[in-house]
């Protein structure tokens, strides 16, 4: 395959409520949507990184220069290679995983749609519809958490995630199991903690949860090995998990026994699925994570969730859990699940009208 040329995109999604984490608020989805033309044809993704670097180092802007000043110069040099080569070419070039992801998909569904192939099929899903779970901000009160969450049990999602940080964690999470026994609940705290908290952590052993995300910083993979031999909640890391490698060593360090997969973070799907099949060997569960995306990413992060691997709900939820509108025909959940795209590539249709009224600024190198 070689690029003719790429589009890259600056758009900006309002949420339909704000999203409160422990690194900030988000009220709008600020991403770049990635269009390349190839001589196979035109394939599309998105760049899950957020404005600002509070989750990650990357950011929007950011991975924008790099893609235009290191990523595709490197590939157009090559000139003609495969999807597939794309992380072993741009590997001289150091971290920025989620702009390398993001041209590695757009390259993959050009490459796909033109041999009439899914994603899902490609990686070798199993799956035809996946587990719905969904990922709950700090709330403004018990009562707004409660009203929040009581709307998406009603809605039929099948786990809930809360969100939590010093000061918001033992009573949210306690008031939720009150409230909802049986549900499956787990916590994320997006690095929120230190070794000193680890006392207070074993708070939340008593609300069966299905673990806690990332308690620590994402360099502190001793600190999480320690903190899962002193609690019994289960812990999974999410920002340490950077790569095969990492994923290896943290699970040799017992610092997590259950891993979240984003593509993004990890520099793209076929990495993803290289861990989803360590996992497997190792028998760690694993569940998608998610990065808010809007349609064109949660086209290719259902493909991979419905992997054999993938055992436990992902933050996969429907469209209308982020947005009043989506950029492509809106992911719809029925009876708890979302259907796995099956048409070429990543399989859905983009609302191109929408999208370029979202549109900031557009690029084409
Ligand atoms: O830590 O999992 C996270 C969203 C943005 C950045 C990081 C995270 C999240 C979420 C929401 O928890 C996942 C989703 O619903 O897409
Ligand atoms: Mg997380």
């Amino acid at each position: 395959m070689r690029i003719h040329e790429i589009e890259i995109r600056h758009v900006g999604v309002p949420l339909v409520r704000p999203f409160r984490t422990s690194f900030g608020t988000q009220t709008a989805r600020d991403l770049l949507v990635l269009k390349v033309t190839t001589d196979v044809g035109d394939g599309w993704a998105e760049c899950v990184a957020m404005s600002e670097p509070l989750y990650s180092p990357e950011y929007t802007h950011g991975c924008a220069d790099m893609l235009e000043r290191f990523l595709i110069p490197a590939l157009r040099k090559v000139g003609d290679f495969r999807a597939e080569e794309v992380a072993e070419i741009l590997k001289p070039f150091l971290g920025h995983h989620m702009a390398k992801a993001a041209i590695e998909t757009a390259l993959l569904d050009a490459e796909l749609k033109h041999e009439g192939r899914s994603f899902a099929s490609f990686f070798g899903a199993t799956k035809e519809e996946v587990d719905c779970g969904v990922s709950v901000g700090i709330a403004s009160s018990i009562d707004a958490l409660l009203e929040e969450v009581g709307d998406y049990v009603d809605q039929g999602y099948r786990r809930i995630k809360l969100k939590i940080e010093p000061g918001w964690d033992l009573e949210p999470v306690r008031t939720v199991r009150e409230t909802w026994p049986k549900i499956l609940l787990q916590v994320d705290a997006n690095q929120a903690y230190s070794r000193d908290d680890t006392a207070h952590l074993a708070g939340l052993d008593k609300f069966n949860l299905l673990l806690i995300e990332q308690p620590l910083d994402e360099h502190d993979i001793l600190g999480h090995a320690l903190l899962s031999r002193a609690i019994q909640t289960p812990v999974c890391l999410d920002e340490s998990i950077t790569s095969l490698q990492s994923a290896r060593d943290a699970v040799a360090m017992e610092a997590t026994t259950v891993i979240n997969i984003k593509p993004g973070r990890v520099g793209g799907y076929f990495e993803s699925i290289k861990i989803h099949d360590f996992c497997v060997e190792e028998g760690i569960p694993v569940w998608c994570g998610g990065m808010l995306e809007t349609g064109i990413g949660r086209a290719a992060n259902l493909a991979l969730a419905a992997l054999p691997g993938f055992t436990l709900p992902g933050d996969t939820s429907a469209s209308n859990r982020y947005y009043l509108r989506d950029i492509t025909t809106p992911f719809v959940m029925v009876d708890g699940r979302i259907r796995v795209p099956s048409g070429p590539g990543i399989g859905v249709e983009i609302d191109h009208k929408f999208l370029e009224s979202v549109t900031v600024s557009k690029r084409t190198i």
